[in-house]
């Protein structure tokens, strides 16, 4: 059989070993490379001559994406596979690169044992040296290393590689993600001195009952081992060493710098000391409790795909860690190594994951599946031992994780024996294993509140390796999962899925996802589902991961506040409170937590609310002294009731209508004019333009069926006495059912209360998207500002990340760009708000006592037709909404739906705003 469509999964590869930092000398050979795309596997090799003359070809930058760089196109699957099921045959049409690079050897290398390094080539590539064949491999996210010293020459060398988009290896990397081929990670060239260090392996463990630390590094051949920072000179390897140390942590990640000498080589390492073990069902790292607040990450840049530039993983890092986020699962295939050296520096835990995935194959009821097959058996554990034998030096990875979603099978039993016998320093984490027969965690995806707190009470350790799915707008649900997670010691926590959009940069469509390159199969926009956008500019959602996993909790009782830290110490915080005023102070807080006194203050009028903020009193490797880290508000004094007592202002009727106090309305009691402004009468709304989660859960059907996006407006009558009272039945077409609302006018100050009543007709069994009010304002009166929550977007069971205040935004900065627009921007339980134009005339509205605020420039109906945000037109004018309640946002996007206690339900009630002139 072909190569590319071979279980062997690799020929002439050297045997796998860690990734290190040695004193011998390399060569990036990273540039602008020759290049061609042929369109199926089998072209001519004549390419791999030193002589061939490849002018006539295109230059491609190594590392990247081929189709990133003119040549093909991305394609987007989740599940499904792009090619039929017959493994391990790739189809014929089978986009083929080959590349072309030509080098001069450093003139000091003649003769040395040199190593070629390839770290990530994307699916299959067969490698040919000064036209030698040297083997192949698959492995996309997998190191491949070659001996190729006998074929150097002085001068220059010629380096060929042929890349096929498809091979065998391709029916395990189904991961939910773009299909991206092409060499997109580094490749190098290394010296291999005689007598130098092939592999190290560190075990730094540490006792949290001694304070010791033991350290054993092992290495093929003799060698030392120095770390100045713990008074060690010359430790033989191979010999255990025992030593007071500083064990390392997410929170406090303590490496020390070594050095393993051996006779031909210097190695550094940065050596983090930590024990992780399983105790009573709890996971515990140096002793405690290990609590996972974590997200999924894939490797992603909206330019440049998976071929990360370094700095955009340090940008990555440093947002995790400024979130208060403290562990990463590297979904589904181990990171770049840079990305893993970033971890252990500024502290994060890992799952480190196998690139594994054969979800696909559950469309066919799992037959053939590669995880139960042993043809595959070689596979699975040539990618298991490249990735533990690469990554095992890490202290941040605490467990290994055997890849994703590939069901079960004998071949991942394998992976998982032959894991704990090279490292039994860390458990095994798979998820596709629900009977825990070879994994050492509990480990679900997406369950429900329900089913974690059930599963948090062993018998093993429960994770959630995927949870609180943040696709567009949510996720929702977040704060009550983490409320689980830190009741319960018997559940290690989770990952959010997932860290960033994968919005590839578009001309037309500003970022792409499936479907965009017209790919015959796709999966949508299932690829935008990240807590960042693409250009990495955190979302709500992020907000709310940073609020949710605060190390520190807040408790207030009388004139003191309870200041408990969940992880870490509070060695690195100051505690501030302030007051609306801009008063601010310290509070003393014990070292370890406790009571702080407030101070006293006099006493408020109106509503006042106290906020104590948690920042960083020094400056961190990751954040500024100053940085937030966590925040509580509390309520001082409460608002006083809005009055409402009506004056004696009656609706006058006029020769065009009615005039009542600052409005004016036309003879069929419809609201025109407001203090002078044009302002559409309100009208019902119970529809909004449906979320992604309210797709997963299929609420876009229940409300088309019922009719909620074309109610309809029967004015019944309208009376004109103290009051203006107008009756509109609103219904849907088409069905008996209805709502009789009846809008009320009452003048009160100088303004008029709008009160709107509502009684259902007939059944209304299923949640409505929200009760709105919805009026229409000029186009001018595109500035707002607000009490309440702020500054963000908030749902009922979103946007917890805000805090009561006074804000100030415009109609465009309101809208939070969601990649596949859908509902977004409402502002919950304000209190007053003003809307006005660039000379402050307006609106102020006020509500009784509260309302969800919503102005935007297109209707619902605009914004659920756009498949992008570029397609969003703006309309003449600005949509105003008020609303009575929104349904919950939950995360059925892939997972559950709403909590009970968010849902939306149509009953007879009454809600009232005043408007007055701002
Ligand atoms: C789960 C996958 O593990 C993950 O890669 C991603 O696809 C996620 O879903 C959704 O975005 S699998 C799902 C069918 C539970």
């Amino acid at each position: 059989m072909t190569y590319y469509a071979d279980h062997q999964p690799t020929s002439g590869l050297r045997a796998p070993r860690a990734a290190l930092d040695s004193d011998a000398p390399r060569l990036d050979l990273g540039g602008d490379w020759r290049f061609r795309l042929l369109p199926e596997a089998d072209g001519p090799v004549e390419f791999a001559t030193p002589a061939y003359d490849d002018t006539g070809w295109d230059t491609l930058p190594v590392p990247a994406h081929w189709p990133l760089h003119g040549h093909g196109a991305p394609a987007y699957t989740n599940v499904v596979y792009p090619f039929p099921l017959d493994p391990p045959h790739p189809p014929t049409d089978n986009p083929t690169g080959d590349y072309r690079c030509v080098f001069d050897l450093p003139a000091d290398w003649a003769g040395e044992d040199v190593v070629l390094r390839f770290d990530g080539v994307d699916s299959c590539a067969r490698v040919w040296l000064n036209g030698a064949e040297l083997g192949m491999f698959t492995g996309s996210r997998l190191p491949a290393e070659f001996d190729v010293g006998a074929l150097l020459r002085s001068g220059r060398n010629v380096l060929a590689v042929r890349v096929h988009q498809w091979s065998a290896g391709s029916y395990l990397e189904d991961q939910d993600m773009w299909w991206l081929p092409g060499i997109f990670r580094p490749v190098t060239l290394l010296v291999r001195p005689t007598g130098g260090l092939d592999d190290v392996f560190v075990h730094a463990d540490f006792d949290h009952t001694t304070g010791l630390g033991t350290l054993r590094v092992d290495t093929p051949v003799p060698a030392t081992v120095a770390v100045p920072g713990l008074g060690l000179a010359a430790v033989p390897t191979g010999a255990p060493v025992t030593v007071p140390v500083r064990p390392w942590s997410a929170e406090n990640p303590t490496l020390y710098d070594a050095t393993v000498t051996s006779s031909g080589e210097t190695v550094r390492l940065r050596i983090g000391f930590r024990t992780v073990s399983i105790v009573d069902g709890v996971l515990l790292v140096n002793g405690e409790p290990l609590h996972l607040r974590g997200v999924n990450r894939h490797e992603f840049h909206p330019d440049h795909g998976r071929a990360l530039p370094v700095e955009t993983m340090r940008e990555d890092v440093l947002l995790m860690k400024r979130h208060n986020i403290n562990a990463v699962r590297t979904s589904h295939y181990p990171p770049h190594p840079a990305f893993l050296d970033l971890c252990d520096e500024y502290g994060l835990w890992v799952i480190d994951e196998c690139d594994l995935e054969t979800h696909g194959f559950t469309f066919v009821g799992w037959r053939n599946n590669p995880s139960a097959d042993e043809s595959w058996r070689e596979s699975y554990l040539d990618r298991m031992r490249r990735t533990v034998e690469r990554d095992k030096n890490h202290p941040s990875i605490v467990l290994w994780s055997l890849g994703n979603e590939s069901h079960t099978g004998s071949n991942l039993a394998a992976m998982a024996d032959w894991t704990r016998d090279r490292d039994p320093s860390r458990p095994v984490h798979y998820e596709g294993d629900a009977d825990c027969a070879y994994v050492d965690v509990h480990s679900r995806m997406y369950a429900t509140h329900e089913e974690t707190e059930r599963f948090s009470h062993g018998p093993l350790p429960f994770v959630q390796c995927e949870y609180a799915h943040a696709m567009g707008n949510g996720p929702g649900g977040l704060a009550e999962y983490v409320a689980l997670f830190d009741e319960n010691p018997g559940c290690a926590g989770g990952f959010v899925w997932e860290w960033i959009d994968h919005g590839l940069r578009h001309p037309v469509h500003e970022f792409a996802y499936g479907g965009d390159y017209d790919e015959p199969v796709h999966d949508g926009n299932f690829v935008i589902d990240g807590l960042l956008f693409p250009d990495r500019t955190p979302s709500p959602g992020l907000l709310d991961v940073h609020k949710a996993y605060e190390p520190v909790a807040f408790a207030f009782t009388g004139d003191q506040v309870t200041i408990t830290p969940k992880r870490g110490d509070l060695s690195r915080l100051r505690f501030e409170w302030t007051l609306p005023d801009g008063s601010t102070g310290t509070l003393r807080v014990p070292p370890g937590g406790g009571g702080a006194a407030l101070p006293e203050w006099p006493a408020f009028t109106g509503e006042t609310w106290l906020t104590v903020r948690a920042v960083l009193s020094v400056d961190t490797p990751w954040a500024p002294a100053g940085h937030e880290v966590a925040w509580a508000q509390h309520l001082l004094a409460a608002a006083p009731d809005v009055p409402t007592t009506p004056t004696s202002v009656r609706p006058q009727r006029t020769d065009e209508g009615i005039s009542f106090g600052p409005a004016e309305f036309d003879r069929r009691g419809q609201l025109t004019t407001f203090a002078g402004i044009p302002v559409g009468a309100p009208r019902l709304d119970l529809w909004r333009a449906p979320t992604d989660n309210d797709r997963g859960a299929r609420l876009h059907e229940t409300w088309s069926a019922v009719g909620l996006h074309r109610l309809t407006h029967r004015l019944d009558a309208v009376d004109v006495g103290d009051t203006l009272v107008t009756r509109v039945r609103v219904a849907p077409a088409g069905t008996d059912r209805g709502v009789r609302v009846t809008y009320e006018w009452t003048p009160v100050g100088d303004g008029l209360l709008l009160g709107v009543h509502l009684e259902p007709e007939g059944d209304w069994p299923e949640p409505v998207a929200r009760i709105a009010v919805c009026l229409t304002l000029p186009p001018e009166l595109d500035r707002v500002r607000w009490y309440g929550p702020g500054p963000g977007e908030s749902y009922p069971d979103t946007g917890f990340a805000n805090r009561v205040g006074t804000f100030e935004s415009t109609v465009d900065e309101l809208a939070t760009p969601y990649v596949r627009p859908q509902e977004n921007g409402r502002r919950g339980e304000v209190r007053h708000a003003t809307v006005t134009d660039a000379t402050g005339r307006g609106l102020r509205i006020t509500g009784l006592p509260r309302f969800g605020l919503g102005l935007t420039r297109w209707t619902p109906a605009v914004l659920d037709a756009a498949r992008h945000r570029v397609e969003l037109t703006p309309g003449s004018t600005v949509e105003l909404s008020l609303d009575a309640g929104h349904q919950g946002i939950g995360t059925a996007s892939c997972g559950p739906g709403t909590l009970p206690s968010y849902e939306l339900f149509l009953r007879e009630q009454t809600f009232s705003v005043l408007l007055e002139q701002a």
